[in-house]
């Protein structure tokens, strides 16, 4: 009973001094928000009738998967606070981590402040503006418009809201400064790192918001990862009342130091800690990750990390997720490194922005070396106010950021020459040009100031412009965004050009900064092709990239476009909204291209067969006297030897060359089983998954009896799926007899590299099916049995002017079996233009004739998108 009552006591005992000891308390304010969109002010609104949230949040959850033009402007957002009397003595701060992007806060109707830039933190110390034991309203004015804030434009949707954690601080009033920049009050630096010895010091702001005269002890206590203390110091301060002073420590001295490395990404922790001089109470705590590291940057052999090369490979990484925007909880960014690290990636440009600090957090953990950035992107102001907050932004994020080894370089610009043709009249280009050069000569020179032992980096598209202003010799490193292969011209033209970089400029630090191809799950073509969105040639792309970036050590860093799909409001491409140049796909599904970077990254053994991106396959036999289709099988592997079973047979051991091995393998109709097994490796290396194939004969006479339904996607070399009904179009293809396809015309390409064209396509998800279109056709043959048949044609009509390949005007009678069921048929007039229109037809076969579906041609061409055939009765 005795030893009950005082191990209760103990446990009490620990709870009252571990209350003390938390002298700083931070606590979310996510919960329980009213919102009301498009709202700039409060008079004469009933708050209780506004939306009710939770943040992270964001207004264009909704319209910005769906329009352009989704919502840009002013919202407000309210939430009560409650303080009591003991907080009285307290200093009590406002953190926001992001809200975009200029945010005006209230607090019990008093201007508080403000704050320009969406993807820095920022916060206010509100003491002052409190009234302790009563309700206090919380009022933020939020718009989300960037007129002198940057991104001004950009491939990436501006998500409205507060969409990253707000917190309450409080403290005592003597505690570590709440900085303007809202960056943490201490700021540490490793003067000296090398294998047996590190230095380690800090610049500390404190600041005393009493009237009175304070002694205090500064403690700094430096810990290993397992919490041992490896160093520490303590020094004595006097504050005078209302005094803010920054205290530069002694250098502490860690021996033998574990370092931090994305192989053994050790951190230390950095404990700092007020103490009152008299009662030894603690005032305020603070705690830091620390990585101790040093690295280089040469321009011919490349990155070195602690003395070692460590070439840099990996991916640009956008924050937002299908469905959610920019609003998520932390663990979304924390997952995002974990994969990161699965995919076996050293390296990520976080761009184009600065992400919420849980990325960062989890990037020192898992040992991933970051460049981040500031959003200016594509264009910027020639406006002092657009300066000034670029400026701003760059500190803020330096400092917020500074103490993460992650880190080793901050960028200011992408691609700011990108839009000079588009916005600037030509009598100003010369100024602009000068004016952007001089405006990231000035951010150069703030980084460099703000954190002198960091690089500065830069990313540019491929514009001799940036050279002939100077822009390529402004920062440390520069980095080039190259889409050689996707936006025009080869892949191997990669090499090409970075090559004749690396020889015009030996001297220059050199990173692919981006370089990447989309894809779409529902596109897959035998003939892949640049800018037909298939999952195959994205793969190619990657294949062709890969080798070339790790054959060459001037090549310092790479990063792949992108580790994820995301949302980009102004795209029309296969999947409208969104910038499907992912690894994985918007809901972080690997794609199968993910396993190549992996099997080529991650040492660890691996294998992946890569039928997932398309496991229900419909394809057509090749000749009458098959049953079985003879079908390409990739697997992704880094074993020397793969060998594929199907269906328990094996289809033979292949050697993989850049990690990869092809099979041609025979397909039953029907789901089979496909095993792939490394062969030679001590440990068991195996995948195994199922693939559905639906044949279709080559002679459709053979179809008889049997429920039919085939369709063609006319003008593009690419099976589609819906990958809601799962129905396949297959790619177009001549008429042969017996089976079906077109009678002559043409691919549309909008542009020589474009399968299709690029807009927009209304009243349909299946977009890419309406883009790509056959022109000038006669007609499309279908040799199937006699009986009943639904046919269904779908077109659309791309806009016709500033293109070169269509007549203005196209009118065409559509004529199926000698029956004229389209007469003078005109798209735009049945408001098919950029409108996905679709026409169903019954028709009757008989005496062997197949269908016969007639293009006229009256004026101009005859278009076509797609065609479906089902048969309905016998
Ligand atoms: C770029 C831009 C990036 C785009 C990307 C693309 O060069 O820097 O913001 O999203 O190309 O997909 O075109
Ligand atoms: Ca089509």
């Amino acid at each position: 009973m005795h030893s009950l009552i005082s191990g209760i006591l103990k446990y009490v005992l620990i709870l009252v001094s571990a209350q003390i000891v938390c002298a700083r308390t931070v606590t979310t304010i996510n919960d329980s928000w009213r919102f009301k969109s498009g709202q700039s002010s409060v008079d004469q609104l009933d708050i209780t009738k506004w939306d009710q949230v939770n943040l992270p949040h964001t207004w264009n959850a909704e319209d910005g998967y769906i329009d352009k033009n989704y919502f840009r402007g002013t919202s407000l957002y309210q939430k009560d606070l409650h303080f009591s009397k003991e907080d009285e003595n307290q200093a009590i701060y406002l953190q926001f981590e992001g809200a975009m992007s200029f945010a005006q806060v209230y607090l019990n109707g008093k201007f508080v402040g403000d704050h320009k830039g969406g993807y820095t933190a920022f916060g206010f110390d509100i003491t002052k503006f409190i009234v302790f034991g009563q309700k206090n309203q919380l009022l933020v004015k939020l718009n989300n418009e960037n007129k002198e804030i940057a991104p001004l434009h950009g491939d990436f949707t501006i998500w409205g809201g507060i969409y990253r954690d707000i917190r309450i601080i409080k403290t005592d009033k003597l505690h570590v400064a709440f900085s303007k920049f809202a960056d943490e009050g201490v700021m540490i630096t490793t003067p000296t790192v090398n294998d047996k010895l590190a230095t380690i010091t800090a610049k500390i702001s404190l600041c005393n918001q009493t009237v009175a005269k304070k002694n205090v002890t500064l403690q700094t206590i430096i810990r290993d990862e397992k919490g041992k203390t490896v160093t520490s110091q303590r020094e004595k301060l006097e504050l005078k009342a209302d005094e803010n002073k920054t205290i530069v420590l002694d250098q502490m001295v860690v021996e033998n130091p574990e370092l931090w490395s994305p192989s053994s990404p050790t951190l230390y922790t950095a404990e700092t800690i007020i103490l009152d001089a008299k009662t030894n109470k603690p005032l305020d705590r603070v705690v830091n990750n620390i990585g101790l590291r040093w690295y280089k940057v040469d321009a011919q052999k490349g990155f070195f990390l602690n003395g070692k090369h460590l070439k840099l490979v990996g991916v640009n990484r956008h924050q937002d997720f299908e469905g959610l925007g920019s609003a998520l909880t932390d663990d979304f960014h924390r997952r995002d490194v974990q994969l990161m690290k699965e995919v076996g990636v050293n390296f990520l440009r976080i761009a184009h922005y600065p992400q919420d600090k849980a990325l960062l957090d989890e990037c020192d953990r898992q040992g991933i070396v970051a460049w981040e950035e500031i959003p200016i992107v594509d264009i910027v102001s020639l406006n002092d106010e657009f300066y000034k907050n670029c400026e701003t932004n760059l500190i803020e994020m330096i400092r917020q950021h500074y103490n993460h080894p992650s880190v080793v370089m901050w960028g200011f610009m992408n691609e700011t020459l990108l839009w000079v043709n588009k916005t600037i009249s030509t009598e100003n280009k010369e100024k602009y040009y000068l004016r952007t050069a001089l405006l990231a000569h000035k951010l150069d020179s703030v980084a460099k100031k703000t954190d002198p032992s960091r690089y500065t980096t830069i990313a540019h598209h491929i514009d001799s412009a940036y050279q002939k202003y100077g822009l390529c010799d402004v920062t440390d490193i520069l980095g080039w965004n190259v889409y050689k292969g996707w936006y025009g011209d080869k892949t191997s033209d990669f090499t090409q050009y970075m090559d004749a970089q690396h020889l015009e400029h030996p001297t220059r630090p050199l990173i692919v900064s981006e370089y990447g191809a989309g894809s779409d799950r529902r596109i897959h073509s035998q003939h892949g092709q640049m800018f037909d969105f298939s999952v195959e040639y994205q793969q190619q792309f990657h294949e062709d990239y890969l080798p070339y970036i790790l054959e060459r050590d001037y090549i310092v860093a790479s990063s792949m476009w992108n580790m994820n799909d995301f949302g980009a409001a102004d795209r029309d491409e296969a999947m409208p909204r969104i910038n499907n140049k992912g690894l994985l796909y918007y809901d972080r599904t690997p794609k199968d291209v993910f396993y190549y970077y992996k099997s080529m990254l991650n040492s660890e053994k691996s294998i992946h067969i890569a039928t997932r991106d398309w496991d229900m396959k419909t394809v057509q036999l090749t000749d009458t006297s098959k049953s079985r289709v003879i079908y390409p099988v990739k697997v992704y592997s880094n074993c020397n030897q793969v060998e594929l079973f199907v269906d328990g047979i094996s289809f033979g051991t292949k050697k993989l060359k850049n990690c990869n091995a092809v099979w041609l393998v025979s397909f039953k109709d029907g789901a089979s089983t496909l095993i792939a097994k490394g062969v030679g490796n001590t440990e068991i290396v195996e995948d195994a998954t199922t693939v559905n194939f639906h044949l279709l004969p080559f002679n459709l006479q053979t179809c008889k009896n049997k429920s039919l339904e085939l369709g063609i996607n006319c003008g593009v070399l690419c099976d589609f799926t819906d990958d809601k009904s799962k129905f396949t179009w297959l790619a177009d293809q001549p008429y042969v007899k017996g089976s079906f396809g077109y009678v002559g015309g043409e691919m549309y390409r909008s542009k020589p590299w474009v399968s299709g064209f690029i807009d927009q396509i209304w009243g349909t998800r299946n977009v890419p099916l309406f883009q790509t279109i056959r022109v000038g056709s006669t007609g499309y043959r279908f040799d199937v049995p006699n009986g009943d048949y639904e046919v269904e044609l779908s077109f659309t009509e791309p806009k016709l002017e500033n293109q070169k390949i269509l007549p203005l005007e196209n009118v065409f009678d559509v004529i199926v079996n000698g029956e004229l069921v389209l007469p003078s048929f005109n798209i735009s007039e049945n408001g098919g233009q950029l409108f996905a229109i679709t026409k169903k037809i019954m028709t009757k076969v008989s005496a062997n004739n197949g269908i016969n579906i007639e293009l006229k041609t009256q004026k101009g061409k005859s278009l076509i998108s797609a065609i479906k055939v089902v048969k309905i009765n016998e």
